[in-house]
């Protein structure tokens, strides 16, 4: 047995005639620079070693292989090239095996394609888990991926395993002809090198995906017409999906030397594209947000029963997610008739899970039996956390947050749910304002994944961490806010709103806006998305901040024209669209455009024609400079959580990495020089923010911003 000294993250020893290669690249094994150098030596030196008979690939730690290291994208590439190396470890003749105990995807599926036998482990971890994602990261597989998949489990089968970017379990693996054998427990090693024994013993020959043919060509090309039909509906504006039917296309139809350079080719292109940079962003940010100052110096206080005050639609909500994760609630509501009610809005969502058959009626009761209705405060004197999520009025909630005060045990942290509302001021009811936080959850909470956590100014540092750690437990995004009048989300949406009314007034029409806005990736436009809320929601804030609004500042009566006729949207069958009988997709109205049209009479504007683009110029400046505010005033920690507001709570298209990340690829120059152009117009609206003319001016974007 000899040991390699290097210090290089792949490491071999000799395991009698068995070369055991061994790859150690914490957090997760990622193909980085130094691991496929390692890859390579070792393969050279399964050539050069007559003693060696075989070669078994594992992975230290928790996973196989997470693929490329997604960090070098975008940079310089460095030799050696994954392909290259996996073809000339495919090529040897040699049996090569991989035994795979966790994640392998991405390159790291492909790196297992290129061996000649595969052994996947279940375990307690959650053992193999085979796929390959890189559609996430607007890529496609490049290093023989598009390739082998299709030889190994059938063209279509391939192509939707690359489309979606799922995982397949080691058990769904074998099934679909990815492995050949199944083990158990979380030793790879010891599984591998049994497998590789046996394999010898019976004189397993040298098997090459390479080698194989796609199964039924006519078929499988008939199959794949169909699918990329399917895909240019589903994919709105996705530039690698179609790519990666291309690639699979090639897998049936060329030799796999001629296939391999097409994925190249097609690989360079999505490498490219600036999807793949926005992409990578919201990967990397999407993990970023959790890193927080408080998480340094504080550890999370221990919570497992939690309270929930309010069984409306957003308590209801939230106290699905809280069951989900385990814990036990305490619902409470105002009366008995209010709790029954929020014990519906709750066993809703399950019995909407059960009709699909997503959920067993078994499955529901077990979950139900950690759930307590009450009408009494003293119900929840032992709980260790609250969430309240009751009306949107500042005295209601003091009153309850009095209550909390009361009643809960020292030590209990006590959040808020509330949209908008000053947490200091709710805080400060209280004797103990460091236990008071708050969490903003979107609505519907038990399906969307934003959870802003509004950090008001006396909380303690563990409270904040307890509620990075609640978010975790729920499988929700948390971004750290500070308290303004909307956090971070909210407080931006209302300006490029008004940017959106503005535009109406001037002569867009709010279906050109939609259109444009769902031209740019979103799934709906402003529009569509204030039918969907309800008008009677923002209407009544309009008329609660009517007295506090500047008179100077422009205001756009037309949504008020909309909400007195009671067209509150989608609930009252009209709204900005007409939706008769119940229709979920809505139709434009010449009504609505005649409101329109006599209000901007009303006002003498001169109408003027807005082209898509020109739209969308305006939404984006108005939501970049509003968040370039709300990152000078420290209210989002850095531009990153920004992004991940947008990405996770308001639909903004993933591809384009967020708000900010999107400034940053336009050039921050040309969004300042935009605002200012249309300051000429409206110098009170279109204040160009300290931050971004400080940024252009030392001739920084906002990603040095995230760099922290
Ligand atoms: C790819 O593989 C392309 C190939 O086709 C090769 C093409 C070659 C072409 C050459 C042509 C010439 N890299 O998620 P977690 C970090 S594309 C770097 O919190 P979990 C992550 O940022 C890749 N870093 O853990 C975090 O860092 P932090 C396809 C990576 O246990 C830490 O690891 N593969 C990384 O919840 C922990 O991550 C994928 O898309 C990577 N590949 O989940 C897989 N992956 O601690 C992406 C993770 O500093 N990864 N990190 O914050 C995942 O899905 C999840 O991370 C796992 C683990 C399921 C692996
Ligand atoms: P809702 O009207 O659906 O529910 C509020 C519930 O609170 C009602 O069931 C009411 O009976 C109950 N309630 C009122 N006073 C109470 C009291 N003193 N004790 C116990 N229960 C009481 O409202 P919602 O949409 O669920 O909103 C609740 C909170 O969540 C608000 O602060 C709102 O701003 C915030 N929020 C709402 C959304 C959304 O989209 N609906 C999104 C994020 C945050």
């Amino acid at each position: 047995m000899s040991e390699q000294a290097s210090p290089s993250p792949v490491q071999t020893r000799r395991d009698g005639d068995v070369l055991v290669v061994s790859i150690n690249n914490p957090p997760v094994n990622a193909l980085g620079q130094a691991v496929r150098a390692g890859l390579q030596a070792a393969v050279e030196q399964l050539e050069q070693d007559a003693a060696i008979r075989a070669m078994l690939i594992v992975g230290q730690g928790k996973a196989f292989i997470a693929g490329a290291d997604i960090r070098e994208f975008g940079k310089p590439p460095l030799a050696p090239f994954l392909p290259e190396v996996l073809n000339r470890m495919e090529a040897s003749n040699k049996l090569v095996v991989a035994a795979i105990h966790g994640p392998a995807l991405g390159g790291g599926m492909e790196v297992a394609m290129a061996t000649h036998y595969r052994l996947a482990l279940q375990n307690a971890a959650g053992g193999a888990k085979l796929g390959l994602p890189e559609v996430n990261l607007g890529l496609l597989p490049g290093a023989g991926g598009t390739q082998r998949s299709p030889r190994l489990m059938g063209a279509l089968p391939a192509a939707e395993l690359m489309l979606s970017g799922k995982h397949l379990s080691a058990k769904a693996a074998l099934a679909a002809g990815l492995v050949d054998k199944l083990g158990e427990g979380e030793d790879p090693e010891a599984a591998g090198l049994a497998y590789v024994r046996e394999l010898l013993a019976s004189g397993a020959p040298v098997r090459r995906s390479c080698d194989l043919q796609v199964a039924d060509k006519a078929a499988a090309l008939t199959a794949l017409e169909q699918l990329a039909k399917d895909n240019a509906k589903k994919t709105r504006g996705l530039f690698s999906p179609a790519k990666i039917i291309d690639c699979v296309k090639a897998a049936i139809e060329l030799p796999f030397a001629e296939g391999v350079k097409r994925e190249r080719a097609l690989f360079l292109e999505c490498l490219n594209s600036p999807q793949r940079a926005g992409l990578v962003h919201a990967f990397f940010s999407e993990r970023e947000t959790s890193k927080i100052p408080e998480a340094r110096a504080a550890k999370p206080r221990h919570f497992a029963k939690i309270a929930i005050i309010g069984g409306g639609t957003m308590g209801a909500g939230i106290t699905v997610s809280a069951l989900d994760a385990g814990l036990a609630v305490v619902m409470i509501e105002r009366d008995a008739e209010a709790i029954v009610r929020g014990q519906k809005n709750v066993e809703k969502v399950y019995d909407g899970l059960i009709a699909k058959g997503r959920m067993t009626a078994e499955a529901k009761a077990a979950t139900m039996a950690r759930y307590t209705p009450a009408t009494s405060y003293d119900d929840i004197a032992d709980v260790d956390l609250v969430i309240e999520a009751v009306f949107e009025d500042l005295e209601v909630k003091k009153a309850v947050f009095k209550e909390l005060d009361r009643v809960c045990k020292s030590g209990a942290v006590l959040a808020t749910n509330t949209s908008y509302l000053d947490i200091d001021a709710i805080a400060d009811v209280t004797r103990r304002p460091q236990d008071v936080i708050g969490l903003h959850f979107f609505s519907p909470a038990n399906i969307m994944k934003l959870l802003e956590i509004v950090v008001p100014s006396k909380v303690a540092p563990d409270v904040v961490v307890t509620a990075f750690e609640l978010a975790k437990r729920m499988k929700k995004v948390p971004v750290r806010a500070g308290v303004c009048d909307g956090f971070i989300g909210n407080r931006i949406l209302a300006v490029y709103r008004d940017a959106a009314n503005n535009m109406m007034e001037d002569g867009a029409s709010p279906y050109e806006i939609d259109a444009a806005v769902r031209e740019f990736g979103y799934p709906m436009g402003p529009f569509q998305v204030g039918d969907l809320a309800g008008g009677d929601i923002g209407w009544a804030t309009r008329k609660r901040k009517a007295a506090t609004r500047d008179p100077k500042a422009r205001y756009v009566e037309i949504a008020d024209r909309i909400a007195e006729r009671g067209w509150f949207g989608q609930k009252t069958g009209r709204g900005w669209y007409l939706y008769p009988e119940g229709a979920r997709t809505g139709q434009q109205d010449p009504e609505v455009l005649a409101i329109v049209d006599a209000e901007r009479k009303k006002k003498g504007i001169q109408v003027r024609a807005f082209s898509h683009e020109e739209i969308m110029r305006r939404y984006m400046a108005a939501m970049v400079n509003e968040g370039a505010k709300v990152l000078e005033e420290g209210i989002a920690l850095r531009p990153l959580d920004i992004d991940v507001t947008f990405l996770f709570g308001y639909g903004f298209p993933r591809f384009r990495g967020g708000p900010m990340q999107w400034a940053d690829m336009q050039g921050l120059d040309k969004v300042l020089a935009d605002i200012e152009a249309f300051a000429k117009e409206d110098a009170q609206f279109w204040q160009p923010a300290a931050l971004l003319k400080k940024l252009v001016a030392e001739g920084k974007n906002f990603a040095s911003l995230n760099q922290r």
